[in-house]
């Protein structure tokens, strides 16, 4: 009953010379079964959702500021994206809460920003090394989600990515038994906190490649995945994308 989402963060990469990878990911799934998003930097949007042409593709923002404008300078507001042409922002990556020191309360604000702007906000969370060596993953994850998802929140204008730390970008992945049960225990937490929760999807996300997609995504609870490194060539995204 949750349609699938595969989704694409190309982070801080990519200019209007890769746009090309548009077309080529849109003509490899010219008609798909899956939601597919890609959220590139803020600077491309406009232009992706021209080139994505009639395609389903969606686009998302990686951020976006918790005021709807003022004197902010550099930041983007939630309704900025929109116009631009997203859909989605990415809230509260591990990136954003390690670089510009995000926290819970922060995440909330701007994932209550996004739904005021009509958007999809799909809220990152996850443990680093050492709480998943202390053994504390499970409480951790339950903390961010209780304090990361603002009033309002349902499965039509949110969804989950769990992404441990330690597995971004460094090629190394948790064990479909752990994946199972942080997901298993966001679920479970989302009952307490919202009507639909069985709607909302939960997407896995850390060093996701064609290679163990199928792995991951046979996991109960797991939704989708966020990809960062390989979801910037179409030829490494879409066997994922057919994975799911
Ligand atoms: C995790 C992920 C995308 P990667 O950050 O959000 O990146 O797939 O490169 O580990």
């Amino acid at each position: 009953m949750r349609r699938k989402l595969a989704a694409g963060n190309w982070k801080m990469n990519g200019t209007t010379a890769t746009l090309d990878q548009v077309k080529a990911l849109t003509d490899a799934h010219p008609d798909p079964a899956v939601d597919i998003l890609l959220c590139p930097p803020a600077t491309l949007i406009a232009q992706m959702a021209w080139a994505r042409g009639s395609h389903a593709l969606q686009i998302g923002g990686q951020d976006c500021h918790a005021q709807d404008s003022g004197a902010h300078t550099g930041d983007i507001s939630a309704a900025m994206l929109k116009d631009a042409g997203a859909s989605h922002v990415i809230l509260g990556h591990s990136e954003r809460r390690a670089d510009h020191a995000e926290s819970d309360a922060d995440v909330a604000a701007k994932a209550q920003a996004a739904h005021a702007a009509g958007l999809i906000a799909v809220i990152c969370l996850g443990e680093t090394l050492d709480q998943r060596d202390a053994g504390t993953a499970l409480e951790v994850v339950t903390v961010q989600l209780r304090g990361s998802l603002p009033d309002g929140a349902t499965a039509a204008n949110t969804v989950i990515a769990y992404e441990p730390v330690w597995a971004i970008g460094t090629g190394r992945v948790p064990t479909v038994a752990q994946i199972a049960e942080v997901h298993g225990r966001l679920r479970v937490t989302l009952h307490d906190m919202m009507r639909d929760a069985d709607g909302v999807r939960i997407l896995y996300g850390g060093s996701v490649k064609a290679e163990n997609a199928a792995e991951i995504f046979a996991v109960a609870d797991v939704d989708g995945a966020l990809v960062g490194g390989a979801s910037l060539q179409a030829v490494d995204f879409a066997p994922i994308v057919a994975a799911l």
